[in-house]
């Protein structure tokens, strides 16, 4: 891979960027692929901002970036079946709202079949429970880029499992913060930075019957 999309995006180059995404998926490049080079720019991205080298605009043009990319990808992520496999609660916790990684987890999912709900982002733990309560999902995800919404999400599994929830659903924590250490801490199910492998867990989980 020669990793130059990695580097459009790195070096905040929207029209490079584009072109590359669609010169890729006109070659018939496989589009999770093609994604992923785009979340590693990203990362990338994080690390000079952690160094003081980036600014918040410009986090912000590589999330225009980002969001141009995976709508061009989108399309290209066919259903797979047409009736839902199973349904998926997501949300993004109190005071984060990144949620680039938690609509490609959604996008993914629906390719495959899942009828998601999409909470958005900055989702209160009771606003949570609320919608789980009265739609009953299989699956209850929750996003996280930021470590001070680590307690939103402890909160938030409390909550199911003092409503009596959390033994009929899958809950699953993902973004580039949590760690196994954390899905051990809010007493998740599942926990990834990588939505692939989220979407591998759930048709896995649904396929064995064990959802419930
Ligand atoms: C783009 C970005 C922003 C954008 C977000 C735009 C948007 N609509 O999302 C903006 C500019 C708004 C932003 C703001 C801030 N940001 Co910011 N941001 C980023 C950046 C560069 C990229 C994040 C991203 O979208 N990556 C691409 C996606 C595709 O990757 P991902 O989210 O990891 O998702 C993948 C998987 O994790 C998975 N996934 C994600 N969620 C879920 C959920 C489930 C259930 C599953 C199964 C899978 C899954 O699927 C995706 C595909 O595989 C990161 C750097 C980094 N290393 O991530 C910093 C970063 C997250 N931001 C950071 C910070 C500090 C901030 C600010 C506080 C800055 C400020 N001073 O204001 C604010 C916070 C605002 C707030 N209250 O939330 C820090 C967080 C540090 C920390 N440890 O807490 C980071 C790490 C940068 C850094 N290194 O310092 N940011």
């Amino acid at each position: 891979m020669s990793q130059e999309l990695r580097a459009a995006l790195l070096a905040l180059q929207r029209d490079k960027a584009v072109q590359l995404v669609e010169s890729r998926i006109a070659a018939g490049e496989d589009p999770l692929a093609i994604l992923e080079e785009c979340r590693q720019g990203m990362s990338l991205v994080g690390e000079r901002f952690q160094a003081g080298e980036y600014y918040l605009a410009d986090l912000l043009l590589s999330a225009e970036i980002f969001k141009t990319a995976a709508a061009l990808l989108e399309p290209h992520l066919k259903a797979a079946r047409s009736s839902p496999a199973g349904t998926v609660v997501l949300a993004t916790m109190q005071g984060d709202i990144h949620d680039l990684g938690k609509n490609i987890f959604a996008t993914l999912l629906r390719a495959q079949g899942f009828a998601v709900h999409d909470l958005g982002v900055n989702v209160a733990p009771a606003l949570l429970v609320e919608r789980v309560t009265a739609l009953r999902p299989h699956f209850v995800g929750m996003s996280a880029l930021l470590t001070m919404t680590f307690p939103s999400m402890k909160q938030a599994a409390d909550m199911l499992r003092d409503a009596g929830l959390r033994n009929e659903l899958r809950l699953l924590i993902g973004g580039g913060v949590t760690t196994a250490a954390l899905k051990e801490h809010v007493g998740a199910d599942f926990q990834t930075t990588d939505a692939i492998d989220g979407v591998a867990y759930c048709v896995r989980t649904v396929g064995e019957g064990g959802a419930r």
